[in-house]
């Protein structure tokens, strides 16, 4: 297949990585012009455990330089995804598989709407990779990988030839569990500038995730969404300290003054319960308190 990405961060550059090395053609498109220049120059430097590899077979283009696309997979932040396709759109087929690789809930509707012509699938992955340089990608963490169709009629069944990807007909459900995770997770690390395992090790932490756990099960319960059988706190509570040495996502990007993902999982759900008619203080008042983090650090936008 012929495979477009969209997002030139560590875990599109992987992707590349993981496409090519199953044989397929890949072409990244990389808004940045030093990085898509040092990438062209240098190839793809991709650092594992297990080995080290250099990839020089990739194409990088510019937005606009970019041609007729079957096969796009977006990983950019969830923020970026609707204007980052709307800058491809008019390169995408008719019919073309559009793949959602992110955190969080809520773009995937946006997309939906955007591309009525395509099939777009979502993904969840616990892969962990950072980027050490523009063109350098370590590969911490092989996780589990899963996808399933979230709207259009293909049944086109994609990264069969992917090692660790499972292809789910509930792909909706692993997007609940996830964004659950890290509603119960991410804010609070953010807002307390503290490592995942805190908010096991510090009572006061761990009451304040309990509160905001709560709130999310109801709001699951409210649209009949099975969470975790053990319940959402037991579970965050496993997932902080399983990764207790770690800033989330959001603490990093408060960290780094860039925007977090706040909006596609805490405002996601705070939507869900305005729309049901449910009150949820502690997680509107976690959205409210990162928004404030996010303006008062002057965060750049994407
Ligand atoms: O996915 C994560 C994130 O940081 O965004 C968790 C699971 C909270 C791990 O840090």
């Amino acid at each position: 297949m012929n495979w477009h990405i969209l997002g030139g961060g560590a875990i599109g550059l992987l992707w590349a990585f993981k496409l090519s090395q199953a044989g397929h053609q890949v072409t990244v498109i990389v808004r940045d012009h030093s990085a898509r220049e040092q990438l062209r120059a240098n190839g793809l430097h991709i650092i594992s455990a297990k080995a080290k590899k250099t990839l020089t077979q990739l194409r990088y283009v510019a937005p606009s330089q970019a041609e007729t696309i079957s096969h796009l997979l977006v990983t950019t932040k969830s923020y970026q995804s609707v204007a980052a396709i709307q800058q491809i759109q008019s390169c995408l087929e008719e019919g073309a598989h559009v793949v959602l690789l992110q955190n969080g809930m809520g773009q995937h509707e946006e997309v939906a709407q955007l591309c009525k012509q395509q099939t777009v699938y979502a993904v969840t992955t616990t892969d962990g990779a950072f980027k050490e340089a523009a063109a350098r990608v370590v590969w911490a963490g092989v996780g589990e990988t899963l996808i399933g169709r979230f709207s259009g009629t293909s049944d086109e069944r994609l990264f069969e030839d992917i090692p660790d990807v499972a292809v789910v007909d509930n792909i909706l459900q692993q997007l609940w569990c996830k964004v659950a995770i890290n509603a119960a997770i991410n804010p609070l690390t953010a807002l307390h500038d503290c490592r995942n395992g805190d908010l096991v090790r510090r009572a006061e932490l761990r009451q304040k995730m309990a509160a905001v756990c709560e709130e999310v099960e109801k709001i699951a319960a409210a649209l009949a969404q099975p969470l975790f059988r053990e319940g959402l706190f037991a579970r965050a509570c496993a997932v902080a300290q399983a990764t207790a040495q770690n800033y989330s996502s959001m603490h990093q990007d408060i960290h780094h003054k860039r925007q977090t993902e706040i909006e596609y999982m805490t405002g996601f759900l705070c939507r869900k319960a305005d729309d049901l008619g449910l009150e949820v203080p502690v997680n509107q008042y976690l959205y409210q308190q990162v928004k404030c983090l996010e303006s008062a650090s002057d965060v750049g936008q994407g």
